[in-house]
């Protein structure tokens, strides 16, 4: 019975520590990212997605690209180098010239004023 208890509270233990981790370990960002429509908002989740995020959203209209990610296993920066690598200006990186041209006449938008 003793042994019973010790082993019910081990699993409970278990079980909390797990579940606390994964809920420190992610973390949810907003990013500035220029683009026009829905074809860069896939171009734009799908490159967020590739450079280790969870789960990625951005909206056309406010031009916010929302990440969830694992610190431990990428960072902002990694996610926003990626996104400029594909053709879009990001809050933080300016966009592959040649990726920027490559992308198709609807998906060129303005460019990000460069300071
Ligand atoms: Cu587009």
């Amino acid at each position: 019975m003793k042994r019973a208890f010790k082993f019910i509270a081990a699993i409970l233990l278990i079980v909390t520590a797990t579940f606390t981790h994964a809920l420190a370990q992610a973390k949810t960002d907003t990013i500035k990212v220029w683009g026009n429509c829905d074809m860069c908002k896939n171009h734009i989740e799908k490159a967020a997605k590739k450079a280790g995020a969870e789960k990625a959203s951005w909206n056309k209209k406010t031009k916010i690209l929302v990440v969830t990610y694992d610190p431990a296993a990428t960072t902002n920066d990694d996610i926003q180098k990626k996104i400029a690598s594909v053709g879009y200006d990001t809050e933080k990186f300016t966009a592959d010239e040649k990726a920027y041209k490559n992308l198709d006449e609807c998906c060129q938008y303005d460019r990000k004023k460069s300071q």
